[in-house]
């Protein structure tokens, strides 16, 4: 198994993080020393199940790591790295130091210890800060104000909080997790406040977290989370690690109102404008996922938006570029950047966190531009409404087989896939594709003006990914697995050629791409060629070509010819010849016969697949 550092950092189930953390606490204190930068580490698995958990860094200015440190530790925890480091261990005038936190889960202190055992292996003068229970904002924050001096986390929010007028109500779901601590800390120390009524706060059973509760939740279920039920209310819903957030209401017809990150940039960029005059240097940052009708309406007001990869760091990268930049993905995570001083925002300014999204500042901030532009909840509803969407999930084989452009709109590979999406997808409809970079799936994201061209696209879509993409695991050998896809152009660049050669006389070296593609193209309904690929290296191991003969006889009865027929010599003996034939047979399901031509030595194998002898083979070579 290879460990990623991805989008979420080290996130897998927490047996699997207890093996790896030790290896995190040596490669992060390696960092510290030959960075000579003191970092961050946050175990958390955000919204993931409560069995879950993860491990995130954060560098010593309270934001994300670079790649380059991304890299190092993925190599590290990999044992791929060499053994330019060993000396590091043994010098005692090296300085480290950790600063160090936890969410809510059951697997948490343990990990924590792990990763401490790891950092005493590399160096055991290495300075500690070790939080407990922090939200992820929280130890962002911790970290950011080692430079800043600013004051600690909670009196920072219990100050904020009571800069908000406590007439207005506000229902917390803190998705059992690390929020609802948080919230009642700044409840401590601020008394006199009752802004927030706060449900779902129960991280005493751990099973609890994120379930049936919680910013996801509610995102995908446009449903209220358990312990709700007050009506005519603003609710809001934290995610397990308390960085993002999402509101909500009922209507007057009782109907579920969601006001996602889309809608909060919204607000926020609408209270922006009222107060400024010059827009100019203002932006808003979005995904793919934003809704066409957020941007129109965000245009519309003078600001221009800039659409980047799925994941915060990538929307904070570009929130950089400009004097003030409000960065939020659909999901509720994103907060507002300031890179300019405006006397006009100095304080709405104090409401959003500095490096990272932070659900409950996020949550003043909302409240505090209610306050202040004194709107009803329809009101900021109605600022858009959302063109019909649609976002769905699909495992495939080897979602690694998917690239696409920086901002993720279109596919780079498959090409046939992005040339399926372009030709289905005229006027007023948007599709994507792109490989999540948490799971195992392709997200595939739909948005038209007419709900029902959403459906049909969908559906559309969605067979044509499971026909070419979806995960058909065939065979199982030696752990190895493998899968059945149809012959298209991005198998060019594959060992297919060569493959062939197996069977007969074949020069891949003469082979051009485009020849290749038209006869991918011209290839009918009734020639078809199927490959098995091994899912870990993706080579080609089998193929089989299967033509379906219409006739007028029979009753206009079919005939199946199987032709090339190749198993590659390394996985001969395995079955994945009979797996071949099985599959000649699905395709052949309309036929009243098979028949094929073979040699001597292969007639046993096609008599053991149910073929008998038949006539006699006649040629003509012209
Ligand atoms: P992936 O799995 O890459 O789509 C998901 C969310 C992101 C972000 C990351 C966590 C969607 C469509 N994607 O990413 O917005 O929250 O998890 O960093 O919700
Ligand atoms: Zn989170």
């Amino acid at each position: 198994m290879i460990y990623n550092y991805g989008t979420s950092g080290f996130r897998f189930h927490h047996s699997i993080m207890k093996l790896i953390a030790e290896k995190v606490g040596e490669a992060v204190t390696i960092l510290s020393i030959k960075n000579n930068n003191h970092y961050g580490i946050m175990i958390t698995a955000s919204h993931n199940p409560a069995e879950d958990n993860g491990i995130k860094l954060i560098n010593n200015n309270g934001e994300m790591i670079t790649r380059q440190d991304e890299s190092f530790m993925t190599r590290y925890i990999n044992n791929t790295i060499s053994g330019e480091l060993i000396h590091i261990k043994d010098d005692t005038r090296n300085i480290s130091e950790i600063y160090i936190g936890y969410d809510s889960r059951e697997s948490s202190p343990e990990l924590c210890d792990l990763i401490l055992a790891g950092v005493m292996n590399i160096h055991k003068k290495t300075i500690i800060h070790n939080y407990g229970y922090i939200s992820t904002p929280g130890l962002h924050y911790a970290l950011y104000k080692s430079n800043h001096g600013v004051v600690p986390y909670i009196e920072y929010l219990g100050a904020l909080a009571s800069t908000l007028d406590s007439s207005k109500h506000i229902i917390c779901d803190c998705a059992n997790g690390i929020g609802s601590k948080i919230l009642q800390d700044v409840r401590n120390i601020n008394k006199n406040h009752n802004i927030y009524t706060l449900v779902n706060t129960n991280t005493a059973n751990f099973e609890m977290l994120n379930l049936c509760c919680g910013s996801d939740f509610v995102v995908n279920n446009k449903v209220l989370p358990c312990q709700l039920e007050v009506r005519n209310h603003l609710y809001a819903s934290l995610d397990g690690d308390a960085d993002r957030i999402v509101f909500y209401y009922l209507n007057n017809k009782d109907e579920f109102q969601l006001l996602n990150g889309d809608k909060i940039s919204a607000l926020i960029a609408y209270y922006i404008s009222n107060k400024l005059e010059d827009l100019t240097n203002i932006a808003v940052i979005h995904t793919g996922y934003s809704n066409q009708a957020f941007i129109e309406f965000i245009h519309s007001l003078g600001i221009k938006t800039y659409c980047t990869a799925t994941g915060v760091k990538h929307l904070h990268k570009e929130a950089m570029k400009h004097d003030i930049s409000i960065y939020f993905e659909s999901n509720g995570h994103g907060t507002v950047v300031f890179n300019k001083d405006y006397d006009e925002l100095i304080d709405l300014q104090k409401y959003f966190h500095p490096t990272i999204g932070d659900g409950i500042m996020d949550m003043f901030a909302i409240f505090y531009i209610i306050q202040e532009l004194n709107i009803t909840l329809e009101f900021w509803n109605s600022l858009y409404y959302d063109y019909p969407y649609d976002l769905f999930k699909m495992e495939v084989a080897n979602k690694d087989e998917f690239i696409t452009t920086k901002n993720e709109l279109r596919l780079v590979q498959p090409i046939k896939l992005q040339n399926y999406i372009d030709d289905i997808c005229k006027s007023n409809i948007t599709a994507f594709v792109r490989p999540s970079g948490t799971e195992n799936y392709l997200r595939v994201y739909i948005e038209s003006t007419c709900q029902e061209k959403v459906k049909l696209i969908r559906e559309k879509l969605e067979y044509y990914i499971q026909k070419n993409y979806m995960k058909q695991l065939c065979f199982e050998k030696n752990n190895k697995k493998f899968y059945i896809e149809d012959l298209c152009e991005d198998h060019y660049a594959t060992n297919y050629f060569h493959l062939l050669k197996q069977l007969t006389t074949i020069e891949p070296e003469k082979i051009t791409k485009e020849a290749f593609s038209t006869f991918i193209n011209n290839l009918s309904k009734n020639h078809i060629v199927k490959i098995i690929r091994d899912l870990e290296t993706l080579n080609i191991v089998a193929t089989i070509t299967v033509l379906i003969e219409d006739k007028i006889i029979h009753n206009f009865g079919k005939v199946g010819h199987i032709e090339d027929v190749v198993v590659d010599e390394s996985m001969r003996g395995f079955g994945m010849g009979k797996k071949l034939i099985e599959i000649a047979k699905e395709e052949c399901k309309e036929c009243y016969k098979i028949i094929l031509d073979c040699s001597d030595e292969n007639k046993k194998f096609y008599e053991k697949c149910g073929f008998e002898l038949k006539g006699n083979e006649m040629a003509i070579y012209l």
